[in-house]
């Protein structure tokens, strides 16, 4: 059965769907009240099935057990390019912005669906079967995109390592999912500068049993270290049949896992299925950027993160558009990179992080304004909150005050945006700096401390959502306890953001940020505990507490205070090896910017770190510490006021 010719289609057309709906709140309701009608219908008209499901849902938020689209079949590299191959091979799916401006390449579907396949083969020819997991290890690329989806075409499991990591944080992902193949390339390229890519999996993959290859594309062709489990990808793909029957997959069968960090020291690998996630994204990925048949949408996260998995490759490709694959960075080889890939290209969608529009403000307007940027319609904002002035900058100076700007509020675990400006009427008031309105199926509510919903409106409190939406994780990768603990537990029967929201009197809501030991550094999460991890490894560290503090273009920077150990000095070279360990054990955007060695901790007298206390030193407001009252030794607080570091 095949319904997929109406898989693409508008707002307005929403309402032939759900006739009875003829403004946004009524559909907003409708899918509310009718969730399975609602997602039921949607799934039958935008993915095509080798099996229609049974029933639309099956969820518990009291036990954490989630199944959609029961009974049904299907493939997802399916959905994501055979049928947009169908109707037009030439079509471009694929453009790779390079790290050199100006050296464009397009891969159309028919090209896709080649190479996806000749992947799926080599795969199959190592012994990957259904249900095994595969570590992808590369930049933004072509073949980064087609191995996702050659793994979707035989049902293995991707997890992408964003290609950033370092050996050790490699290896750690590698063997908690256990994966028996890695994808990398021999080196990546970025703002000029090579990355050891190979290098990196190779002293990763010899703490890791369960690899049993290495497959090799070839970014650059230098010369790069080698292991017996190298395979050449681009030759053994030339060896390879470019059709690859497609494994036919249940709803909920899993289709990657992406390590993300929590409040502990150890990155969970959440985990997303088939048909639930791949509606999610198509649908948000539609309806939020207003993204149709013909528009070349240009969203700038590496893919080694969720944005990247919904909005560079599932959401664009299962709605047939063309996808941006961006392989640089903002400021090369100027700061106008973005905008003079835009002008050139023709992008009608743009999608990237608030602190990549602080770094740009500080460069000044005229790095935007020689471009034509008229090709521009939405522009999209992600992975921490935007500040006003950072949205009013990309409202006029880059949206000319023409574009719709959407800030949208979503997480790993949530698979696709759940509150964001659209979908909602055409003309509809966008306010600066909060995502606003839930998408359609997700009812968000705001928890006190006690754990009440509060019903009103003007309140703050933990954002929880009520209801289970198809995108949703099913699971952390082996730890389903630790995946109910951090979610469910909390807030019973709600699904728990980790977020602090406030809704406004109107309903609006805006995000203030994360409640758990977790912090945004440029939009990319981090655990406070997989710092003090690191640094704990340092010979010289008896204890250290890492916090965040406002950092005008990451958002948030990282504060590491550390107390050494008796016979160590703090000098300027056990700073520098204490930056070196983290880079080494988990990545360089890990790196403190503050390191403060200091003597002592605030703990209270059953010895927990008072947090709030380091917070508020950090961030320069020790005037406004509170009650300190229950430590067990005030006068550390003193000390660590005096030793109190602000950074230049
Ligand atoms: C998509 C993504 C999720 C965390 C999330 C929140 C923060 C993301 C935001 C935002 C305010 C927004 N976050 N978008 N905060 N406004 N529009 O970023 O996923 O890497 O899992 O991070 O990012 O704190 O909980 P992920």
């Amino acid at each position: 059965m095949d319904s997929s010719t109406a898989s693409v289609f508008s707002l307005p057309e929403l309402r032939d769907v759900f006739p009875g709906c003829t403004s946004y709140e009524e559909l907003y309701n409708f899918s509310i009240n009718e969730t399975d009608v609602f997602w039921g219908t949607l799934a039958r008209l935008r993915l095509r099935w080798s099996r229609n499901f049974e029933r639309v849902s099956d969820c518990d938020m009291e036990t954490g057990l989630f199944r959609w689209f029961i009974g049904g079949q299907l493939n997802v590299s399916v959905n994501c390019v055979d049928r947009h191959k169908e109707k037009d091979a030439n079509k471009v799916a694929l453009i790779w912005e390079k790290d050199e401006p100006g050296q464009e390449e397009r891969v159309t579907y028919g090209e896709l669906y080649t190479m996806m396949n000749q992947i799926a083969n080599v795969l199959k020819s190592h012994g990957v079967l259904k249900g095994d997991r595969v570590a992808i290890y590369m930049p933004a690329c072509p073949l980064a995109v087609a191995s996702m989806l050659a793994c979707a075409r035989i049902g293995a499991v991707h997890s992408v390592v964003f290609a950033g990591f370092s050996a050790e944080a490699l290896a750690s992902r590698i063997i908690d999912a256990e994966a028996k193949v890695v994808i990398t390339a021999d080196q990546g390229v970025r703002g000029g500068k090579l990355i050891e890519l190979k290098k990196t999996v190779v002293t990763a993959v010899t703490n890791c049993p369960s690899v049993t290859a290495i497959l090799v594309a070839k970014r650059t062709g230098n010369p790069v270290v080698s292991s017996q489990l190298d395979v050449d990808l681009d030759e053994a793909m030339i060896k390879e049949s470019g059709e690859c029957e497609p494994a036919i997959l249940d709803s909920e069968d899993l289709l990657f896992m992406l390590y993300t960090s929590g409040s502990t020291g150890n990155p969970k690998g959440v985990a997303h299925t088939q048909a639930g996630y791949l509606l999610y994204a198509s649908l948000t990925h539609e309806l939020v950027f207003d993204c149709n048949e013909g528009d070349i949408f240009g969203c700038v996260a590496d893919i080694g993160w969720i944005t990247g998995h919904s909005y560079v490759v599932y959401g664009p490709l299962a709605n047939g558009v063309t996808t941006l694959l961006f392989e640089s960075t903002p400021t090369y080889p100027d700061p106008g990179r973005y905008w003079e890939t835009v002008q050139r290209l023709k992008v009608n969608q743009f999608y990237t992080a608030p602190t990549a529009i602080r770094l740009l403000i500080k460069h000044g307007n005229e790095h935007v304004e020689k471009y034509d940027l008229s090709s521009l319609r939405t522009l999209g904002s992600v992975g921490e909150p935007i500040n006003v002035e950072a949205w009013d900058w990309y409202n006029k100076v880059v949206g000319k005050e023409k574009c719709v700007v959407v800030d949208t509020w979503w997480q790993t675990e949530t698979g696709g945006i759940c509150i964001s400006p659209r979908p909602s009427a055409p003309g509809s008031e966008i306010r600066p700096g909060m995502p606003m309105r839930p998408m359609y199926g997700i009812s968000p509510a705001i928890l006190s401390e006690k754990g009440e919903e509060l019903h009103d409106n003007d309140v703050t409190g933990a954002l929880c959502l009520k209801k289970p939406w198809p995108g949703m994780a099913r699971t952390i990768y082996g730890a389903h306890g630790r995946f109910l603990e951090t979610y469910y537990r909390p807030f019973r029967g709600l699904y728990f953001t980790g977020d602090g929201a406030i809704r406004h009197s109107d309903g609006y809501y805006q995000i203030t940020g994360r409640m758990d030991d977790v912090i945004n550094v440029s939009g990319h999460r981090l655990g406070t505990a997989e710092v003090e991890n690191a640094l704990g490894q340092h010979p010289s560290v008896a204890e250290s507490a890492v916090v965040g503090y406002p950092h005008d273009i990451k958002g948030e920077g990282i504060y590491a205070y550390v107390i050494l150990k008796d016979g160590f000095v703090a000098d300027t070279k056990t700073e520098s090896e204490l930056r070196g360990i983290v880079r080494q054990k988990i990545a360089a955007y890990a790196l403190p910017d503050v390191i403060q060695i200091c003597t002592g901790l605030p703990k209270t007298r059953s010895g927990k770190i008072m947090r709030r206390i380091l917070r508020k030193v950090a961030a320069d407001q020790a005037e406004d510490l509170g009650d300190i009252s229950t430590l067990a030794d005030p006068s550390v607080v003193e000390d660590l006021i005096a030793h109190h570091r602000t950074l230049v």
